[in-house]
């Protein structure tokens, strides 16, 4: 370790000769980190990681999300999105306003269209089939990551059909990769609080196994800043990290900023700013087999998703440019900084002192911008 390297806190030396050494963290260390409150410590050994795997590289995609149907029956906590079948306020698009969608994002050159929804148990298989198919159709380049964990074993479970024909029949019709939303805290008895209706911990983790089995790429998520414990998020991390051994199918793991509002966890306050970075800074080390980390500045806001760029994330999420339900139910910086132009990213990015790389959802760089708007 360089001389210069100072840490304020000296419960995390042991830990910075490890990362040095490229030795896998344990346990104790995501505890110690999660409760240092040596902040630049945590932040420059998360930064040194990211930049031995990622030199000066900040990741990010044209892309829009589609969210079919706000209908579910899952009734999480912490979710302001969903409407049951019994309320005001449902909707699910036909297929033609799907593709409407699809078309307005290939015109603005999305190379990805993100689609999730409710656990409507109201549709048909071939509801989700016909959707996949007809976007490929119309728009053979544009990539389809769709369907969390949860929606896979529910369509498993719904429909009657084994995890492996589910997979397959939405891979034909043209799933080509699954994100990474669902996966919330997978320690059971908090995610019994927050979700209890909900595919467990170890399904979810299961079914990630067999999409990438079945050859395809997936991310990962986790939802903090509510009621979970420090041990459940590095219990969180170590499982998903087991699992990317098993199965290494994981490409990028967002860590998800609670939002409050319009939520039946209401009176929380969400996470802080600080312990966002740390949430950040303490997946990179600790999930050392998953490539990349995912300042997701949807729910971080711009300002601290570019101030994460510097502990540890490597990747910004996309342009978003509109749409998405889902999305619009969690804008942490309100109605009128819902969207990302190319442009801001590449700025955001370049002024944190990175460089910005317009990728493809399978991380293939698809171009660099040496400068802003170039
Ligand atoms: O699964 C729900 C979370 C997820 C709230 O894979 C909330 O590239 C904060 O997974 N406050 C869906 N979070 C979003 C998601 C995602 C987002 C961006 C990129 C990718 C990717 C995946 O959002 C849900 C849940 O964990 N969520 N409600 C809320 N109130």
């Amino acid at each position: 370790m360089s001389d210069n390297f100072y840490l304020h806190d000296q419960a995390l030396v042991p830990i910075a000769a490890r990362v040095v050494a490229g030795e896998r963290l344990s346990f104790k260390d995501g505890m110690t980190l999660f409760r240092s409150d040596d902040l630049h410590g945590i932040g420059r050994l998360a930064d040194l990681r990211r930049r031995q795997l990622h030199g000066r590289a900040t990741y990010f995609n044209v892309n829009r999300h589609l969210n079919p149907t706000n209908y579910c029956y899952a009734d999480c906590k912490f979710c302001g999105f969903f409407v049951k079948h019994s309320q005001e306020g449902g909707y699910t698009h036909s297929i033609e306003e799907s593709l409407k969608v699809a078309r307005e994002a290939h015109e603005q050159g999305a190379t990805e269209l993100h689609i999730v929804g409710g656990l409507n148990t109201r549709l048909p298989f071939s509801y989700y089939t016909d959707l996949l198919s007809g976007i490929r159709r119309e728009f053979p380049t544009l990539h389809l990551k769709a369907f969390t964990m949860v929606e896979l074993d529910f369509f498993a479970k719904f429909y009657k059909m084994t995890d492996e024909e589910t997979i397959e029949r939405l891979r034909e019709a043209g799933m080509d990769s699954c994100p990474g939303g669902g996966a919330e805290v997978f320690a059971e008895a908090t995610r019994e609080k927050i979700c209890t209706h909900k595919t467990d911990g170890n399904r979810w983790l299961e079914m990630a196994g067999k999409v990438h089995a079945a050859g395809l790429k997936t991310n990962a998520t986790i939802l903090y800043g509510h009621i979970e414990s420090l041990e459940d998020r590095v219990d969180h991390l170590i499982r998903l990290r087991e699992q990317q051994e098993r199965s290494g199918g994981f490409q990028c793991f967002i860590p998800l900023a609670f939002y409050p509002p319009g939520t039946q966890l209401a009176h929380l306050p969400g996470p802080s700013g600080i312990d966002s970075l740390k949430m950040i800074a303490v997946s990179r080390l600790m999930l050392d087999n998953i490539d990349h980390i995912k300042a997701y500045w949807v729910m971080l806001g711009k300002r601290l998703a570019q101030t994460a760029l510097h502990f540890g994330a490597n990747d910004f999420d996309g342009t978003i440019s509109r749409g998405g339900e889902l999305m619009e139910s969690y804008l942490v910086e309100g109605k009128n900084d819902n969207e990302a132009t190319k442009d801001e990213i590449v700025r955001l990015i370049t002024e944190a002192g990175f460089l910005p790389v317009e990728r493809d959802t399978l991380y293939r760089p698809l171009r660099e911008y040496a400068t802003v708007g170039a």
